[in-house]
């Protein structure tokens, strides 16, 4: 009985163990389809689901079909855990796009990482992401490649900039790193910090901190935040008779949030990872068929997350090449995809790239742009040079 027990169980272990990878190729999308982070998420989606449909359409991977497995990760850290246990266990992904937000990230990533299964970030830039562990990588340029062109840009536009003040979400692992490089640009650029001012992504009334900035006289403000807490703050900073040069961080990349500040979002300076002009054969197809669909230039973070996509299609092909993907084992695919992700080079819509030793995104051009809004709704980036 005993006997049989373990022999049952001992075959169903190198069942478990000798799993094929399913055709079509699962790849795991866990980004916010729900909740205030999904004004970000629904951008991710966007760019993912057009990877998979170019990609396909362009035989996949040697002549198999990729098939995108989406998790709503929603906006905590609750969520994203989940999300990344699903498509692990459950779905078996080959690897995981995700999650959205880098508070996010150092949650969820260190159980794919500990179940060796690749995960690219499509949008983390707070720093350490990389450094999780072996299996997490990222498309997503970090603060602090990102964050001191914006700075920079709005030393352009004002040369005689001196004093300013500095928000930033103290719940935000994101927010919280990029206000660290704002504050350190913001020191060797000679400004002066006349205030810095915290809040929470939950906040919606910002008075306490609008007068506080307000008190100082500051010519510059700048804000490490998300989209909803950032439109609000923006909006009640205008409203109360701010009239300076606002920069934003990252939170603030996306036309999501227009609808929340409206007409005073007009004039916010935000760097970005992504150029709709950028000049690259596969940004050109992927601008265009972005165009086609939504009538509008492709945002950074579905710009982002179509690379997250491609990055893993462009190394499974050179492992399917080796050997036709279902044919592997599924935890030797994994391990191997890993090391094949962090060795290639990728043609995608964000330049010529590869990764660090560490997984970081190595990547050539980076912009910065200022919101132009039409009305109280619909606005454009408008790229700066
Ligand atoms: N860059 C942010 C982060 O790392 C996320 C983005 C979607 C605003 O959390």
């Amino acid at each position: 009985m005993k006997r049989t027990l373990s022999l049952l169980l001992l075959s169903a272990l190198s069942l478990a163990a000798a799993q094929k990878v399913a055709t079509p190729i699962a790849i795991g999308i866990a980004v916010a389809q729900t909740s205030n982070a999904s004004l970000f998420g629904q951008e991710q989606v966007i760019g993912a689901k057009l990877a998979e449909k170019f990609l396909n359409a362009r035989g996949g991977v040697g002549g198999t079909p990729i098939k995108l497995v989406f998790q709503d990760t929603s906006g905590d850290e609750a969520g994203a855990i989940n999300a990344f246990q699903n498509l692990i266990s459950k779905d078996n992904v080959v690897g995981i796009v995700g999650p959205t937000l880098s508070q996010q990230a150092f949650s969820a990533d260190p159980i794919a990482d500990r179940a060796k299964v690749p995960v690219i970030g499509p949008s983390n830039t707070a720093k350490g992401i990389p450094q999780i562990g072996a299996y997490i990588s990222r498309v997503s340029a970090p603060v602090t490649a990102i964050a001191p062109n914006a700075l920079k840009q709005a030393l352009k536009i004002n040369p005689k900039l001196k004093k300013v003040a500095v928000l930033y979400a103290q719940n935000d692992a994101f927010s919280t790193s990029e206000t660290g490089i704002f504050q350190q640009t913001a020191k060797d650029l000679d400004l002066n910090i006349a205030t810095v001012q915290k809040f929470q992504t939950t906040d919606n009334d910002f008075t306490t901190q609008v007068t506080a900035v307000l008190g100082e006289n500051v010519d510059l403000v700048i804000i490490s935040g998300l989209a909803n807490d950032s439109g609000n703050l923006i909006k009640q900073l205008r409203q109360l008779g701010y009239k300076g040069l606002i920069v934003g961080g990252n939170g603030l990349n996306s036309s999501s949030m227009f609808p929340i500040c409206g007409q005073y979002c007009d004039g916010v300076i935000v760097a970005q990872a992504y150029s709709p002009t950028q000049s690259s054969a596969a940004n050109q197809l992927f601008a265009r068929e972005y165009k086609a669909q939504y009538k509008k230039d492709p945002p950074q973070f579905a710009a982002q997350a179509y690379t997250g996509v491609q990055v893993f299609v462009d190394a499974l092909k050179v492992l399917d090449r080796k050997k036709k993907i279902a044919d592997w084992d599924l935890g030797e695919l994994r391990v191997a995809l890993n090391k094949q992700i962090l060795i290639g080079k990728y043609k995608t819509p964000l330049g010529e790239l590869s990764f660090d030793k560490d997984g970081d995104i190595v990547q050539q051009a980076f912009y910065v742009a200022q919101i132009k809004m039409k009305d109280a709704k619909n606005g454009t980036f408008v790229f700066l040079k």
